[in-house]
């Protein structure tokens, strides 16, 4: 039995039940698999124990009272997973279905992604399963404070660097940073996607959705191909999804689909991000509500199967969403390009579609790296004590997302494959994290 499958069967069994977490370590290690098996030195540091073993899980109880007076109980989670190559550094997830596994999966993903973006932040993950669906301000508010209540002796802006993730926008952020600052008495950017009031930077709530766009240019580019004149289809209506929708409209692409998770729109002359952005940003509504201003547009309610045809599929919702069905829709339709702006939102099983029927895949970990990339920027600014313009933090990001491509691409030919970006991905990250880990003694 090689040293990955051996690995892969004791972390199954050290870690019963976690599935996504299995899934995002099976996917890692089975494609830079001959990678590491060609230099004996990662066995021999037990590196692949030591990066699939967190530095750090915590669990937490977190109770809040609702408007009613009613008392709740939700778990907190905080996962820091690595600090190879600093603090660690990623989002909060509010969802009901957050559980160990989740956050473990994400956390694990962020390093590699984290390390891919070249900047000094090391990979963690947190969130709760509190659904922040139909609840008041006051009561998010209040949720908000018992978390970091706990929270906060764990974090700090040299030690883990929190942001958002689903169910964590800058509203919770917000309330997040004041609990924050109350109990500790500092004020100092321990969290990021902050108001820019208060020491949030330009640009990062654009960053994950226009960061995907760039990189799905720079590769098209590498083609002697653009984004201009292409059809996209997307899914989810967050803030990633938003964002993605209206830099792939500005780049001349026509989006035809945005959906959530009760339904799903195809606007046939091209999705209005204005309208979408008042839906769910400003109105915080459903998608359905979206046909009641564009008369070209239908709502169809359940699960979006990527069944309208496109050039270019861009999940941005949640993991594994894209499953066999979709990829086969999307295949039979003719897609050229899937470019993952969720993390992990792609199955095994649809991957392996992709891959058989040559299409283009964009692996989440290098493909949305955009928004992390802008929370370091976040860092240096608070670090600095000062805020860049708008057209500063997007030239840096468009950059960092140049860079990622070319790590990528490079990386993909040094090892065989030249079009595999996934394998590219993994072997670039697993590099970087590695050899720094190595570099810090047995830890
Ligand atoms: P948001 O909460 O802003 O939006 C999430 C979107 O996905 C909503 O439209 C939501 O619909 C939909 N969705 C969530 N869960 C499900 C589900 N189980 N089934 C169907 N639809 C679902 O989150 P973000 O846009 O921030 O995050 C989207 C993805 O991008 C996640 O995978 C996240 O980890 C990843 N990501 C986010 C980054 C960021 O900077 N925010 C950076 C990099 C990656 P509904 O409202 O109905 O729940
Ligand atoms: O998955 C991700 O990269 C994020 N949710 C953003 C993390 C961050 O720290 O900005």
């Amino acid at each position: 039995m090689s040293y990955i499958t051996r690995q892969l069967e004791r972390i199954k069994k050290q870690n019963p039940g976690e599935l996504e977490f299995h899934q995002a370590v099976g996917e890692v290690l089975r494609t830079i698999e001959p990678y590491i098996l060609s230099n004996p030195i990662y066995e021999k540091e037990a590196i692949i124990e030591r990066l699939t073993e967190p530095e750090r899980q915590i669990k937490f109880r977190v109770v809040w009272m609702d408007d009613n007076g009613k008392v709740h109980v939700n778990r907190g989670y905080r996962v820091q997973f690595n600090s190879a190559l600093g603090p660690y550094k990623g989002g909060l997830r509010f969802h009901p279905s957050v559980n160990m596994g989740i956050i473990k999966f994400l956390s694990f993903e962020q390093i590699f992604k984290n390390a891919l973006t070249g900047l000094p932040i090391g990979g963690g993950k947190g969130g709760s399963d509190f659904d922040p669906k139909g609840k008041s301000d006051r009561e998010i508010m209040r949720f908000c404070q018992s978390f970091m209540t706990e929270l906060y002796r764990h974090i700090g802006p040299n030690t883990d660097v929190p942001a958002g993730d689903i169910g964590v926008g800058a509203r919770e952020i917000g309330y997040l940073f004041g609990q924050y600052k109350k109990i500790k008495n500092v004020y100092e950017g321990t969290l990021t996607g902050k108001n820019l009031l208060f020491g949030g930077s330009l640009a990062r709530k654009e960053a994950t959705g226009y960061g995907l766009l760039y990189i799905t240019q720079e590769m098209l580019n590498s083609r002697n191909e653009d984004i201009n004149g292409k059809t996209v289809c997307i899914s989810g209506s967050g803030n990633v999804a938003i964002y993605a929708a209206e830099k792939a409209i500005a780049m001349g692409a026509k989006v035809l689909t945005m959906c959530d998770s009760t339904g799903w729109i195809y606007d046939k002359d091209g999705v209005d991000i204005n309208i979408v952005k008042k839906i769910k940003e400003e109105n915080r509504q459903r998608i359905s509500e979206y046909v009641k201003y564009r008369k070209s547009a239908e709502y169809k309610d359940g699960k979006f199967e990527w069944t309208v045809p496109c050039d270019i599929a861009l999940p941005c919702a949640t993991q594994n969403e894209l499953t066999e069905i979709g990829a086969k829709n999307l295949v039979n339709n003719g897609v050229k390009v899937v470019a993952e702006g969720a993390n992990m939102p792609t199955t095994a099983e649809a991957t392996e579609i992709f891959k058989e029927n040559s299409i283009i895949f964009l692996p989440g970990k290098a493909a949305n790296a955009g928004g992390v990339a802008v929370s370091a920027l976040e860092m240096s600014q608070n670090s600095l004590r000062v805020a860049w313009e708008f057209e500063e933090v997007d030239n840096k990001l468009k950059l960092i997302m140049k860079n990622i491509f070319n790590q990528i691409s490079d990386c993909a030919k040094e090892y065989g494959k030249a079009e595999d970006y996934v394998m590219g991905a993994n072997i670039a990250g697993f590099k970087r994290v590695t050899e720094a880990m190595i570099a810090q003694g047995l830890l």
